[in-house]
C-alpha cells in the first residue's frame, strides 16, 4: 500500500476521519503507528556475530522526524501534511522527549546505534528504562532549579516485550522488564535498544521537584536516570542501577546465545560487549558469576573467555568522575558479586605485586571499574587522537605498560541523519544539488564541496541558509524565551553540560570584557549575541554558581540600553537535544574551549562544523583533529597546549592569583563579578563564592588562557567582517566534516574490536 494511502486509512482507524480533520495531538499518535508499522517491513539485522553496546545512557531525542527521514518517507508526509494545512513541526512538538543521558556520552550511544543500524551490523542497545530522564531545567531568580522530567505515555516507542528475568539483589529482589525501541537505519537496516525495567516500579515517589526516597528499590530502581549521588543512599541506588543494567543485559545475551544453538565456551566468537564508560563494568563479574555458578564453568575458563569478550571505551581522564565504589557499599547491594570481584582483584595483585596502580582494589577497600575493565576486557579505547595519548603516556600509562596492544583510539563520530539531513533541511538541499547525494551515505563525499570554494552562487547560498536558520531560532527563542534577537549579530554559541572544564566562565569572563568596553565607549562593528545552554548537575555548587553569574549579565546587558544594541546574552531553557537541533544550524562561533588535555572528545565540535560555523577553540579533544583537517585558516586555535597544562598540575605551580595581579585586563573582568551591579541583580553568596574559587583556586585554569582568549575572539570577530573569507571558511568546514560521521567511527570499532559477521 502507498504510504499516503496508509496515513490515511490508519487516520480513519484510530480516529474515524481523515488527516485533514485531524488535531496536531491525534497526528502524532497516527504518526507514531505508521512508522512503526513501516518498521516492521525491516529484519532486525542479524549475524553469527553480534555487538551489545552496554550504556547507562542512551540521549535519542526525539524520533519521528529522525524515524521519517531513515525510512524515506519524510517529504511525501510532509506534503501530504503541508495540503491538509498542517506542519510536521507543530506535531513533532506533541512528542515527548526521552532525555536518558546527561551529555555527550548519552548522545554518543544514540548516534552510534543509528551507525549500527544504518551499516546492518548486528548489534543490539542494552540500557535501563528511565521514567524520568535528566531533570527539566527552569530558571526563577537567576538560579537553575530542576523539575521531573516524564516522557513515558501511551504515545512513546517503547515496545513491551515478553523478556523478563528475576535479579537478585542483597535482600532484595526484583522481576524486570524488558522494552524496545526500534532504532531504523538510514535508508535500510533495524537495530534494537533494549531498556530494562522494573515491574514493580512506582512513579507516586516522587514529590516535589526531583526529591524521592531513595531506600526503596522495588520502586525506585528505574526512576531517575542518575539520581544525585551526593550522598550513601543516592551512591547506593547508582550500584542497584549499575547490576540491573547488566545483569539482565547478561541473561540477555546468554539467553540469546541458547536460542541460536551457541555453546557458552564460544561467547567470544558469537558475541562483543562494548563497556561504554565504567557504569558497565559489572556486567564483567557478573557473566563470570553467572557462567561458574549456574554453567558449570571452571574460573579459568569463565574469566578466559569473558576477558575475550568484553572492551571498554574511556570518556575521561578526570580522576573524580572515574568511578570507585567501597567495597562496603557492593557488598550491601550485591553481595554475590563480591568474591568474584575480590578473585579478580587477588589475581591481579598476585601478578603485580610492586605495582598498586593496578590493582583493583585499593587500600581505603575501593573498587577501581576501570581497572576491571583494562584487566579483564581485550581493548581499551579512547574516543580522539589525543586523548588516547594521554590515557597511554600519563592516566593509564602503568597499564599501558603492561598491555601496549589493547589499547586503541577511536576519533568518535556523529550521524549526520540527524544533524544534518534532520536539523540542516535547507543546508542538505543545497549539498544534494551541487554535490549529489552520496554524501548521505558516504560522508567523505563531502569533500567535493571543495571544488565550489569559488563558486560565488554557493558561497552565497551557504550565508543565505545560515541567515534564515538565524531567523528561525531567534523566532523560537522569542516564542519560549521571550527575548529578541537581532539577526545581524555574530551568532556565537556554546552549548554542553556546564563543567569548570569546559570554562563557561571564561566566555562569561570575555563578556564582562566586552560590557566594559562598551561601557567605555569602544562599540564593536557588529552586534554580538551571546548564546548559551547548559544543565548544572544539581549537587555541583560551583557550576551553579557559573549558571547564576550569566543569567546575571544577561539581565544587566540585556537591559542595559547602551550596550544591548551592540551585546546580548542569554541562556536557553532547559537545553537538550531538540534545543541543539535548532541551535546548531543558526551558529556563526563554536566554542570549544576547555582547558587542554580536559575535554575527551566533544561532539558539539563536530555537529558545528558540519554546519558551517567556524571553531573558537584549544587544542583539545576532537578540536585537534578538526584543526588538521581544515588547516590554521579555518579555525581560531587559542590557549596554553595540553602539555604545558599537565606538567602545571604535575609541578603544582599554577597560581591564578599571580595572573590576576599582573593583568589588569583579567583583574577588571574578574572583580565585575562581585560588582555593585552584580551584587544589585544577583546573590552576595552565589557571586562571591564564585570570584573567591577564581581567585583562589582556578582548578581549571580559566585565568591562565583568559588574555589568549579574548584576543582570539576579537580576531575572529574582525574577521567575520570579511565576508567572502568567512562564507569560504563556512564552506571549508563542511566540506572536511566527513571525517567525524559515526558511520566511520562504527566501521573503525567494527574493524579492530568487534569483527561483526
Ligand atoms: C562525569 C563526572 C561525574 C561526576 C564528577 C564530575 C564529572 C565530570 C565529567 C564526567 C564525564 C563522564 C564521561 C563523559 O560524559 N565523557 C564525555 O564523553 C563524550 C563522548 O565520548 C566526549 O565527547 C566528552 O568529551 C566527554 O566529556
Amino acid at each position: 500500500m502507498e504510504v499516503r494511502t496508509k496515513f490515511d486509512a490508519l487516520a480513519r482507524k484510530l480516529y474515524g476521519r481523515p488527516v485533514h480533520q485531524c488535531t496536531s495531538h491525534e497526528l502524532f499518535h497516527v504518526l507514531l503507528q505508521l512508522t512503526k508499522e513501516l518498521t516492521d517491513e525491516r529484519q532486525v539485522n542479524d549475524g553469527k556475530r553480534k555487538i551489545y553496546y552496554i550504556s547507562a545512557e542512551f540521549l535519542i531525542g526525539k524520533l519521528l522526524s529522525n524515524n521519517l527521514i531513515n525510512l524515506g518517507v519524510y517529504d511525501e508526509i510532509e506534503g501530504i501534511l503541508k495540503e491538509s494545512g498542517k506542519s510536521l513541526s507543530e506535531i513533532e512538538e506533541e512528542e515527548r522527549e526521552p532525555s536518558l543521558g546527561n551529555g555527550g556520552l548519552g548522545r554518543l550511544a544514540a548516534c552510534f546505534m543509528d551507525s549500527i543500524a544504518t551499516l546492518q551490523l548486528p548489534g543490539a542497545g542494552i540500557g535501563l528504562n528511565y521514567h524520568y530522564g535528566l531533570f527539566k531545567q527552569v530558571f526563577k531568580d537567576h538560579l537553575q532549579q530542576a523539575e521531573k522530567d516524564g516522557w513515558i505515555n501511551d504515545r512513546s516507542w517503547l515496545k513491551k516485550t515478553d523478556v523478563s528475568f528475576d535479579i537478585e539483589f542483597g535482600g532484595v529482589s526484583v522481576k524486570s522488564r524488558m522494552y524496545d525501541i526500534d532504532v531504523v537505519g538510514y535508508e535500510k537496516g533495524l537495530s534494537l535498544l533494549h531498556l530494562f525495567d522494573v515491574e514493580s516500579l512506582d512513579e507516586s515517589l516522587v514529590k516535589s521537584g526531583i526529591d524521592f526516597d531513595k531506600t526503596d528499590v522495588e520502586k525506585n530502581l528505574t526512576l531517575f536516570l542518575y539520581p544525585d549521588d551526593s550522598d550513601e543512599a543516592g551512591n547506593l541506588l547508582r550500584i542497584y542501577q549499575q547490576y540491573f543494567m547488566v545483569s539482565n543485559g547478561a541473561r540477555l545475551i546468554i539467553k540469546e546465545m541458547k536460542d541460536k544453538g551457541y555453546d557458552l565456551h564460544d561467547l567470544n566468537e558469537h558475541v562483543a560487549i562494548q563497556i561504554n564508560d565504567t557504569h558497565p563494568t559489572m556486567v564483567i563479574p557478573e557473566l563470570i558469576r553467572i557462567l561458574t555458578q549456574e554453567e558449570e564453568f571452571t574460573m579459568d575458563d569463565a574469566i578466559d573467555v569473558v576477558s575475550k569478550t568484553c572492551a571498554y571505551t574511556n570518556h575521561t581522564i578526570l580522576a573524580e568522575a572515574l568511578e570507585k565504589w567501597p567495597l562496603e557499599y557492593l557488598n550491601k547491594v550485591v553481595p554475590v558479586l563480591v568474591p568474584i570481584i575480590k578473585e579478580l582483584a587477588n589475581r591481579v595483585k598476585k601478578a603485580h605485586k610492586d605495582d598498586p596502580k593496578v590493582w583493583i582494589i585499593d587500600k581505603e577497600k575501593r573498587v577501581h571499574m576501570a581497572h576491571i575493565d583494562i584487566h579483564y576486557g581485550y581493548s581499551v579505547n579512547g574516543v580522539a587522537a589525543i586523548h588516547t595519548d594521554i590515557l597511554k603516556d600519563t592516566e593509564l600509562n602503568s597499564f599501558y605498560k603492561l598491555y601496549p596492544e589493547k589499547f586503541n583510539n577511536k576519533t568518535n563520530g556523529v550521524t549526520f541523519r540527524r544533524w544534518l539531513l534532520q536539523c540542516n533541511r535547507p543546508l542538505s538541499a543545497l549539498l544534494d544539488r551541487t554535490i549529489g547525494k552520496e554524501y548521505r551515505s558516504d560522508a567523505d563525499a563531502l569533500e567535493k564541496l571543495l571544488g565550489f570554494k569559488e563558486d560565488a552562487g554557493v558561497l552565497k547560498a551557504l550565508e543565505d541558509i545560515k541567515r534564515s536558520n538565524k531567523e528561525e531560532l531567534a523566532a523560537y527563542i522569542k516564542k519560549h524565551e521571550g527575548i529578541e534577537l537581532n539577526t545581524d549579530s555574530i551568532f556565537d554559541i556554546q552549548v554542553k553540560r556546564l563543567h569548570e572544564y569546559k570554562r563557561q566562565q571564561m566566555n562569561a569572563l570575555y563578556i564582562i570584557h566586552k560590557y566594559l568596553e562598551i561601557k567605555d565607549g569602544k562599540k564593536p562593528k557588529r552586534p554580538i549575541t551571546c548564546i548559551f545552554g547548559a544543565k548544572a548537575a544539581p549537587a555541583y555548587v560551583i557550576a551553579k554558581d557559573i549558571i547564576h553569574l550569566i543569567l546575571v549579565l544577561q539581565e544587566i546587558i540585556n537591559n542595559d540600553p547602551e550596550v544591548n544594541q551592540y551585546l546580548k546574552v542569554i541562556m536557553v531553557t532547559n537545553y537538550n537535544v531538540s534545543y541543539a537541533e535548532k541551535l546548531i544550524p543558526a551558529c556563526d562561533i563554536s566554542e570549544q574551549i576547555s582547558l587542554a588535555s580536559k575535554e575527551a572528545s566533544g561532539t558539539s565540535n563536530m555537529k558545528f562544523m558540519l554546519n558551517g560555523a567556524v571553531t573558537l577553540g584549544t587544542d583539545d579533544g576532537a578540536n585537534v583533529e578538526i584543526h588538521s583537517l581544515v588547516g590554521d585558516d579555518n579555525i581560531y586555535i587559542f590557549g596554553a597546549d595540553s602539555d604545558t597544562v599537565i606538567k602545571h598540575y604535575e609541578a603544582a605551580d599554577y597560581v591564578s592569583k599571580d595572573i590576576y595581579d599582573k593583568s589588569e585586563t583579567v583583574k577588571e573582568a574578574v572583580d565585575f563579578i562581585i560588582s555593585p551591579e552584580c551584587m544589585k541583580t544577583g546573590h552576595k553568596e552565589n557571586l562571591e563564592r564564585l570570584y573567591k574559587e577564581l581567585l583562589n583556586k582556578d582548578w581549571f585554569m580559566t585565568l591562565l588562557d583568559l588574555e589568549a582568549y579574548i584576543k582570539a575572539k576579537d580576531r575572529i570577530l574582525e574577521d567575520y567582517e570579511d565576508r567572502e573569507k568567512w562564507r569560504r571558511m563556512m564552506l571549508v568546514n563542511i566540506a572536511k566534516a566527513g571525517f567525524f560521521s559515526s558511520d566511520r567511527t562504527i566501521a573503525e570499532y567494527n574493524r579492530d574490536i568487534w569483527h561483526l559477521k
